[in-house]
């Protein structure tokens, strides 16, 4: 047994030193006497171990903060313009629970806004003593400040010294406490931060994310922040970090006026409540618990500070927006993003992306954007192709058939940089050489690099702090844009992720290239890769397709071995020093000890920030880097960033992929929630692997999901390497299905695209929930099986194998109030209120409705964005039960962050009358006017009349079984003047 298992001796002073010599010790090399190149060495697995933690919330030995700590009294409490500060000192003996408590702190509270109230509490000597926790700077996150002094604002912030110092925040209109900490002490250390307010029973809580998890949250879960580069699993902590959450309240009113709050239990049906949403946003990076009882939330931080932000709302959409306001709005992105991108791990060349181009073309399937994983490299380093499939001549010649067929190209860009072997001459790395000689890449403590293990062997890792970095990245992306012209940049990797514990290349590099410490999907022998369920039933013939398949994904990610009999590492703290490998509290971490699978903790930026300060905001800082990497090659152009690991605020500059999901039928669902609860994060371009990831996909998964993601905003297939091919054109029935959906898609896409300017300039949402679209309806707090697109267009989709229908709920509170229109028949359909309605849904049909009261403006399907974009128009105007319809359009030349030529478009239906306005800022789009349909008519006037004057009959198309009416025949482009009316 290796000095690497005598953890029980070495448990007091674990340090850097020890998972260094750790590592140096598994790394010594075998001497090779033969003149042959060395086999490649592999890391053991043990590289990537540590002594084990046991979570705080799962340690029967955890001590509870809030009956050991004496909390704070506040003192010196002076009114601002915007507020009030006051000092908060310890009210007792210190308690030390988790950190060394710091005796002082300062209260600031700011009524920012109207709706936005700041609740601050930091130590009043930061950095002095043993207050040395990190407070991230406004240029790295951004710090929303005041706005408006004196503002005017519903929420009410007091404040008390009984039993000890305590706040509370009420809606003032409503006398309802939304969040107190009166009766909870404030537990405020130097590791260990702890507040925590009472919830209402059986509360509505949204957000927290990432996760994967029901749409509302459970109110026992504890979500944890620690960016992880873990498979898409339920309730872990994965690869984002957004502490922000939404909540919404349901109340009666009573007779005598008041509101009293209903639970969704006790909701009656076909009653019409009354809601309120508020938000709550923790600016704080550092790894997190946030226990959800039954009776409450509780925050537990492992530094930095109490930076608080409450929304007032009073609706979903208005705490939306001001919760994106406050920390960055949604990127707007290029119109060809919203085209269909197909992506695998395992396309190896050129020509394997020229045959699925070619495929798609050749089974009419749009197509409009090809992407490479980290096949494309050599030997997996960011910048440089793999010679032989991708050599770079033949690129820029498939490169250019491509973009002239108006489609386009994004590779995966690793986030870890590989440190060149400096015995092999052949191995030297000019990326990694001009980006250590800018000082560009993270260090040890003792000022020598940090090396960690990622595909390429052992790496560097970017130091976004450092001056030199983000120059560095902006030179190689501009660089490689001229061997390789990409459109776009897929972040992978960036929690960051490393498959060893701490700096394990240091002093080994003569090893470089190593191997990742587990086989690559691909290199396991005989691996069994799963089906879904289901599989046998309907796929019978489809197993002997895969017996070529190789590697499971679970091969590729063991999880540490257990170390059973072992005692869990417990840090003392000890005053003035942080253990920031051990902390004292223990989060949640999927991958237990902070050091495992990510660079460790102490890893040391250039200003001296730790890593364990920043861990949450590394994926934050590569987006930023990339986004002026992006704008550096492609000026004025808006940047197209996928990426992997987001913080709040992330989604202004990029969009981000539900990866590392799994091909079965639950991961299908799951995406659902993932994409609402990044629409309400602000990451409205989200879709997930579509047929899903790791293991192999079938026929009959893959025909639902490709139908069910059209509806998401970023719509890609992406597929484990190793497991059977399941590109569209794969099955039969999945190019009818793709196809089917697809057109639906390319149809609204200039609605999706004027969802984005609203997202962009309102904050508002794209993927919408049920309950946020109907407030009043507590049967939908939870509802995350169907969803919105946008407020017109709702999906009900089959997330099970084997259906034929699916049971699904037609909006609309009271019986005959909403109108639903099947987009396929555009006939409406009954609505009962609040009942599952079965809808027939056989294979290679996905329902879709459209909300009466709606005004689409439509193009027509194409092969790629560009030729839809040269397409007529429609405009599909569903009237609501009064005959009334509202809608609009946005459009510009889809790249440029600030168009100089913009379009819009406002629609309106009243008594039997649709009136487009345009208001014309330039962007001319010469297409013409073809059909215009109107859904729910009930009578037409003698002469339908367009601008005044009579249509011809043979143009007028009344179909008075289906109540639709279709007129065409104008002569116009559509959106040319000031204004077009149609009358019937
Ligand atoms: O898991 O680059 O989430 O989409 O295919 C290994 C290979 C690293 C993780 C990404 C996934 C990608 C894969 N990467």
């Amino acid at each position: 047994m290796g000095p690497s298992r005598n953890w029980k001796k070495t448990l007091g002073g674990l340090s850097v030193f020890w998972l260094m010599a750790q590592a140096q010790t598994q790394s010594t090399p075998t001497a090779s006497s033969s003149s042959s190149p060395p086999p490649q060495y592999t890391l053991p697995v043990s590289a990537n171990e540590a002594p084990p933690v046991i979570p705080n919330i799962r340690d029967p030995l955890a001590v509870d903060a809030q009956t050991a700590c004496p909390g704070y009294v506040a003192s010196n409490v002076k009114q601002t313009a915007s507020g009030l500060t006051a000092s908060l000192s310890l009210a007792g003996h210190a308690c030390n629970v988790y950190g060394t408590d710091i005796d002082s702190l300062n209260l600031t509270v700011e009524y920012q806004t109207t709706d936005r109230l700041h609740v601050e509490i930091v130590p009043t000597h930061i950095g002095a003593g043993n207050a040395t926790q990190y407070l991230i700077p406004p240029s790295v996150v951004a710090k929303p400040g005041v706005e408006e002094s004196n503002a005017e604002s519903d929420l009410e912030f007091s404040w008390t010294n009984e039993p000890s110092f305590g706040f509370e925040v009420i809606r003032k209109s409503t006398k309802d406490v939304l969040f107190s900490t009166k009766g909870k002490k404030l537990v405020f250390e130097n590791q260990f931060i702890e507040f925590a307010s009472p919830l209402p029973e059986n509360y509505n809580l949204y957000g927290l994310g990432e996760s994967v998890h029901a749409f509302r949250l459970s109110n026992n879960y504890t979500k944890t922040f620690y960016a992880a580069d873990a498979g898409a699993t339920t309730d872990i902590n994965i690869y984002g970090t957004h502490p922000f959450y939404l909540e919404t309240r349901y109340f009666t009113q009573s007779p005598s006026g008041g509101l009293s709050l209903v639970t969704t239990n006790e909701a009656e049906p076909n009653k019409n409540y009354t809601s309120f949403s508020h938000g709550v946003y923790s600016r704080n990076a550092h790894g997190q618990d946030i226990v959800l009882q039954p009776d409450g939330i509780t925050w537990r931080a492992i530094g930095g500070s109490i930076d608080l932000y409450f929304f007032s709302g009073p609706t979903q959409p208005e705490v939306t927006t001001s919760y994106l306001k406050a920390v960055g709005l949604p990127a707007l992105q290029q119109y060809w993003t919203f085209g269909f991108h197909q992506c695998r791990w395992g396309y190896k060349s050129w020509s394997d992306l020229e045959d699925v181009v070619d495929n798609h073309i050749k089974f009419g399937i749009p197509l409009e954007t090809v992407w490479t994983d980290i096949d494309w490299m050599l030997r997996y380093r960011d910048f440089e192709n793999e010679p032989v499939g991708f050599d770079y001549e033949a690129g820029n010649s498939f490169l250019q058939r491509l973009h002239d067929g108006g489609r386009h190209y994004v590779p995966i860009f690793d986030s870890a940089i590989y440190i060149p072997n400096p015995q092999i001459e052949s191995d030297a790395y000019p990326t990694f050489d001009r980006g250590n000689e800018t000082g560009s890449f993270l260090k040890n403590p003792d000022g020598s690099l940090y090396i960690g293990s990622v595909w390429p062997g052992y790496t560097v890792f970017p130091d976004w702090l450092s001056e030199g970095a983000e120059q560095w990245w902006i030179d190689e992306m501009v660089l490689y844009y001229q061997k390789t012209a990409y459109d776009g940049a897929w972040v992978d990797m960036s929690e960051i992720s490393s498959f060893c514990v701490g700096s394990c290349g240091s002093g080994n590099l003569g090893l470089n290239p190593v191997h990742p410490p587990f086989a690559l999907p691909g290199e396991t022998k005989n691996p069994v890769l799963k089906y879904p369920e289901w599989f046998n039933v309907t796929n019978t013939t489809e197993a002997a397709a895969a017996s070529s398949a190789l590697a499971s994904f679970s091969s590729a990610y063991p999880a540490p071995t257990s170390t059973g009999t072992a005692s869990y590492v417990r840090t003392t703290p000890t005053p003035g020093v942080r253990d920031v490998n051990y902390p004292p509290y223990a989060i949640n971490n999927v991958k237990g000890p902070l050091a495992v699978a990510a660079i460790s903790p102490n890893a040391t930026h250039a200003d001296g920030t730790l890593e364990y300060d920043m861990h949450n905001i590394w994926g934050h800082g590569i987006i930023k880097a990339t986004y002026a990497a992006l704008s550096k090659v492609f000026p004025g152009h808006r940047p197209f960033i996928i990426a992997r690991s987001t913080f709040s605020g992330s989604g202004a500059l990029a969009g981000h992929w539900g990866g590392d999901n799994w091909s079965n039928w639950p991961s299908m669902a799951f995406s659902i929630p993932q994409a609402l609860q990044m629409s309400i994060l602000g990451i409205p371009m989200f879709g997930s692997d579509t047929c899903g990831f790791a293991d192999n996909t079938d026929m009959e998964l893959c025909n639902r999901w490709m139908q069910l993601s059209a509806f998401f905003p970023f719509y890609r297939n992406h597929n484990i390497l190793g497991a059977i091919s399941q590109e569209a054109y794969t099955w039969a029935s999945v190019i009818d299905a793709s196809k089917s959906a697809m057109t639906i898609r390319y149809q609204l896409l200039p609605y999706l695209y004027t969802l984005f300017y609203h997202a962009h300039t309102a904050g508002h949402t794209v993927m919408r929930a049920l309950a946020w679209e109907f407030p009043n309806d507590p049967s939908l707090a939870s509802a995350d099986r169907q969803f919105l697109l946008g407020p017109s267009i709702l999906v009900i989709p089959v997330l099970e194998p084997g259906a034929t229908s699916v049971n699904g709920v037609l909006p609309g509170l009271i019986e005959g109030h909403e109108k639903w229109y099947d987009w396929y028949n555009q006939t409406a359909v009954p609505v009962p209120s609040q009942v599952n309605t079965t809808i027939d849904a056989p294979l290679g049909h996905i329902p879709v409705f459209v909300r009466g009261g709606s005004v689409l403006p439509l193009q027509q399907p194409a092969l790629t964005t560009r030729d839809a974009r040269q397409s007529p128009w429609d405009v599909l105007a569903a009237l609501d039960k009064d005959g009334n319809a509202t809608g609009d359009l946005y459009l510009d030349d889809g790249v440029s962050v600030q168009p100089n030529a913009t379009l819009t478009a406002e629609f309106t239906v009243q008594q039997r009358k649709l009136v487009a306005v345009m208001n014309q800022g330039g962007w001319v789009d010469g297409n013409s006017l073809r059909n215009i349909t109107i859904l729910g008519v009930d009578s037409v006037r003698r002469a339908v009349k367009f601008n005044g004057r009579p249509v011809p009959r043979r143009n007028v198309h009344l179909d008075e079984a289906k109540h639709t009416l279709v007129v065409s025949g104008f002569d116009i482009s559509a959106w040319a003047g000031d204004h077009w009316t149609l009358e019937w």
